[in-house]
């Protein structure tokens, strides 16, 4: 039996694949969230492998659910993170992405954020770019974009857990209070070959039902994105015979010549 149940569904999965992201608001209680006030800035592998850490947030139902969901029985469970820590003011970050955004369509690695405090705007919140995940881009060209339409500051109660797409874009926003502001970031890996094994009563693989166009994206690129969401959503179906990526518009010659 698998004792990890996925939590998402098809639309679920589908939101994920557009967006690339999942947003579990102030799903860890107080006490644990209190443990998290003395953490040390950097490196937190220990206290992340700990029994505690392990139990209420990594295996947390909701979010083992949503990592069970989009990466397959068998995934592997973070033993290691970072503790990111700012208490004074600062300018914020500029927009990065910490894995290899654009190198493929797959889905191998959730990029995972804990909130163990609110985060108001005044903290600096972390601010991502939802879509962002699957476009090839130059980190050094994306340091240098400011605003940009769409973009969202993840102000949010306390014990949330964010789980991203990684490669998706982000930074720490602008910071102008003096209090101490944590995010805990972690990620869960991809061992089992992709299936259409979350929540489902059909049998029948749904073809891809495409997502509003983002706020930030032109007609061409949302077709782009179209295309791109497609192929994540067929591969995590685990449709990947050759020819899966025809276009619509085309069919086999075969088919031509026997009709
Ligand atoms: O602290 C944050 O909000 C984001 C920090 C981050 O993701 C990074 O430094 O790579």
């Amino acid at each position: 039996m698998d004792p990890i149940p996925p939590t998402l569904d098809d639309d679920g999965v589908m939101d994920f694949v557009a967006t690339g992201l999942v947003v579990l608001e102030g799903l860890i209680g107080p006490s644990f969230n209190r443990r998290c006030d003395d953490l040390a800035p950097g490196n937190c592998d220990a206290f992340i492998a700990s029994a505690d850490f392990t139990r209420e947030v990594l295996l947390h139902p909701q979010v083992a659910g949503v990592a069970r969901s989009l990466l397959g029985a068998d995934f592997l469970v973070p033993r290691g993170g970072h503790h990111h820590f700012f208490k004074e003011p600062h300018l914020g970050q500029t927009w990065h992405s910490d894995g290899l955004s654009g190198s493929g369509y797959d889905v191998t690695e959730l990029q995972c954020y804990y909130y163990p405090h609110a985060v108001a705007i005044a903290d600096g919140p972390t601010m991502v770019l939802p879509g962002s995940h699957c476009r090839a881009v130059d980190r050094e060209a994306i340091a240098h974009y400011g605003d940009i339409r769409g973009q969202i500051s993840l102000t949010v109660p306390a014990g949330t857990v964010v789980l991203t797409r990684y490669g998706i874009w982000h930074k720490a926003g602008p910071k102008t209070n003096d209090r101490s502001r944590s995010m805990i970031k972690f990620s869960y890996h991809r061992t089992a070959s992709p299936q259409r094994d979350w929540r489902h009563d059909d049998p029948d693989i749904p073809a891809y039902r495409d997502r509003p166009r983002l706020d930030y994206v032109t007609e061409v690129e949302s077709y782009r994105d179209r295309v791109r969401r497609i192929r994540t959503w067929k591969w995590l179906c685990g449709i990947d015979e050759p020819g899966h990526l025809r276009w619509e518009k085309s069919q086999p010659v075969s088919e031509l010549l026997n009709a």
